[in-house]
């Protein structure tokens, strides 16, 4: 090359030559119309048709709700199919305290039993007391608290535990009586409504009497109750006079 440039420069008409023929052999390239058109593959393209559409793109993002008006809700649909039935529930709460059963059987038994088991027990009472503090004859039980009282006070007394006022029917009780109380106890005899006219606490006028001598008197006209006397005897006396309580309970 530099000998070239160097030639060039030697020989300036040289270089207008060069640049002549250069000149010349461009224009000599221009594009004949009249030729048909041929050029590569590659650097010459001129539109084709249309390819294939391409393959489908990633999915988007879901966009926002629409503004529209919502339509008018349908019918509802057909029932579906049974389904399997569920599991078992848990239990629930246990529920208040029924009402007690109806068996009469069941009470007729227990009430015979019942019924034996309180005789057996009202039994074994019975002869503690006698054994400790009364005296039975015959279907009558003689019990005292050992408390002197006024005739009112010993009614009261006897007829609060279901017994009444001891009321000696023969000797054989009037005895017993004796016997508990040493004497001195009030009786359930009295002659209040009919002077000298003596009855029972029911008004049953009394069969049997063992009136000490010269009893009743009915001193100072004011002896209207019956004690047993330390002999057994008896003695009307002032009903407001305090003596030993004594009663009778049917056995
Ligand atoms: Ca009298
Ligand atoms: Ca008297």
């Amino acid at each position: 090359m530099l000998p070239l440039v160097r030639t060039m420069s030697l020989f300036p008409s040289l270089s207008l030559l060069l640049l002549s023929v250069v000149t010349t052999s461009y224009s000599a390239i221009e594009p004949d119309e009249s030729l048909p058109k041929t050029c590569p593959v590659v650097t010459c393209a001129s539109p084709g048709l249309p390819g294939r559409d391409g393959r489908d793109g990633l999915k988007g993002e879901k966009g926002e709700p629409g503004e529209g008006l919502s339509g008018i809700q349908g019918p509802p649909g057909k029932l579906g199919t049974q389904g399997n039935p569920g599991l078992p529930g848990l239990p629930g709460f246990m529920g208040p305290k029924g009402d007690p059963g109806v068996c009469p059987k069941c009470d007729d038994d227990l009430a015979v039993l019942q019924r034996e088991a309180l005789r057996s027990e009202l039994d074994s009472v019975e002869k503690w007391l006698t054994f400790a503090l009364g005296k039975k004859v015959g279907r009558k039980l003689y019990l005292t608290n050992g408390k002197k009282m006024t005739f009112d006070r010993v009614k009261a007394e006897c007829s609060h535990f279901q017994a009444s006022m001891a009321v000696p029917m023969n000797a054989e009780e009037n005895e017993a009586i004796l016997h508990i109380t040493k004497g001195n106890a009030f009786l359930g005899i009295t002659d209040k409504e009919r002077e000298g006219h003596f009855v029972d606490l029911t008004g049953r006028p009394v069969t049997y009497q063992n009136w000490n001598a010269h009893e009743p008197n009915n001193a100072y006209n004011e002896e209207h109750c019956v004690v047993i006397l330390p002999e057994g005897t008896w003695n009307d006396i002032s009903c407001s006079s305090p003596h030993l309580a004594v009663c009778e309970f049917p056995v």
